[in-house]
């Protein structure tokens, strides 16, 4: 590399074709914004969840007694499971109609125990229902997308371990960018982006959590701090293409680096995290590689978040924090003991 990266400098996404800026001078600057409270850690049980085995949920409905994963069909869905009609002709007001599927995955009973502190055959119950989700969903949408969003910092309504299924007929923004960015590297380069991206990364500076089918590294284009991007260390497409003894070594980095994440900054840490493979459309899906990425806001301490405001809605996303000074400091605390263990 032939540019200086202690200063000002861009860096290129190639996953979705995006650039970030990123200033490492300035990472010493005073803050005096907003300072928020960190979450509680919640008891076992909450008789006032919507989530736990045998409460009732907002629309009335009891959930059973459930013992390991429990999915459900969000009671306030975002897409109607039926197909609408047409587009519109206007250029400058366009529209189509979207159809698509809902749902709510419990991860377990325990409101308390969020992914980090699940035993890892938990974790691969989790990974189990991901998989089974995306195939039986997959027959029937274009899109299946498998996410979590963690903590009230990013908009999440219940503490309760949960996260969701979405799948809809249409191919939406990021997965289409990723797709897109991905075939053209394929034609280019006859190999896989991802698969590349992971030999690359796997003996440098930017790991944090490695085993021999998995790889989690803070990217070398990481837009949010302590942002990662969770690769397999071979080819595959989507989740239910996971062997068992894949999806055991990924459960257990995982519990791994969701364990790092907590003990940071001695906080359940918050973050949106989700899995994007290719998707179910008709043609060769090689130039796909499954991952996860994970997006947590939180910059400097368990209440002093990132904001993406002005410069990054106006202009492009910027960051301070170097990805590879985030990846060591991920490295600094440990990935196996959690603190409220
Ligand atoms: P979050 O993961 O962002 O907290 O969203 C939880 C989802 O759970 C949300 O989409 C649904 C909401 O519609 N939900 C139900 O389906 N039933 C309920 O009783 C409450 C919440
Ligand atoms: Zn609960």
């Amino acid at each position: 590399m032939t540019i200086d990266l202690t200063r000002p400098h861009r860096r290129f996404n190639p996953l979705t074709g995006g650039w970030v800026q990123v200033s490492p001078q300035r990472m010493g600057r005073p803050w005096q914004g907003e300072v928020t409270e960190p979450d509680p850690l919640p008891p076992p049980y909450d008789p006032a969840c919507y989530l736990c085995p045998g409460n009732a949920r907002v629309g009335g409905e009891a959930n059973p007694a459930y013992d390991g994963v429990y999915v459900f069909a969000n009671d306030f869905p975002a897409l109607a499971d039926e197909e609408g009609g047409g587009t519109g002709d206007d250029p400058l007001l366009r529209a189509e109609a979207s159809a698509g599927v809902c749902r709510v995955i419990c991860f377990s009973p325990d409101h308390g125990k969020s992914l980090p502190r699940l035993a890892p055959a938990q974790i691969r119950a989790v990974i189990d229902c991901w998989a089974e989700q995306t195939a039986e969903l997959g027959q029937r949408f274009q899109n299946v997308q498998v996410f979590e969003n963690k903590g009230a910092m990013m908009g999440c309504s219940n503490p309760h371990p949960h996260g969701q299924v979405w799948a809809t007929a249409h191919l939406p923004e990021e997965p289409a960018a990723e797709d897109a960015q991905q075939r053209a590297y394929f034609a280019q380069a006859g190999r896989s982006l991802l698969r590349d991206v992971a030999e690359r990364e796997a003996a440098g500076e930017r790991v944090v959590e490695i085993n021999d089918d998995w790889l989690a590294v803070v990217p070398f284009w990481a837009a949010w701090p302590f942002e990662t991007l969770l690769l397999p260390r071979f080819a595959v497409q989507r989740m239910p293409d996971l062997t068992g003894g894949q999806r055991d070594s990924l459960a257990e980095v995982l519990k791994a680096l969701t364990t790092r994440y907590d003990n940071l900054f001695g906080t359940s840490f918050p973050y949106s995290m989700g899995w994007h493979g290719a998707p179910f459309t008709a043609g060769s899906a090689d130039h796909w590689q499954l991952h996860a990425h994970f997006y947590p806001p939180l910059l400097r301490s368990a209440s002093v978040r990132k904001f993406m405001v002005g410069y990054e809605m106006l202009a492009e996303p910027q960051r301070d924090l170097t990805p590879e000074r985030a990846a060591e400091m991920l490295r600094s605390v440990s990935g196996l003991v959690h603190y409220a263990d």
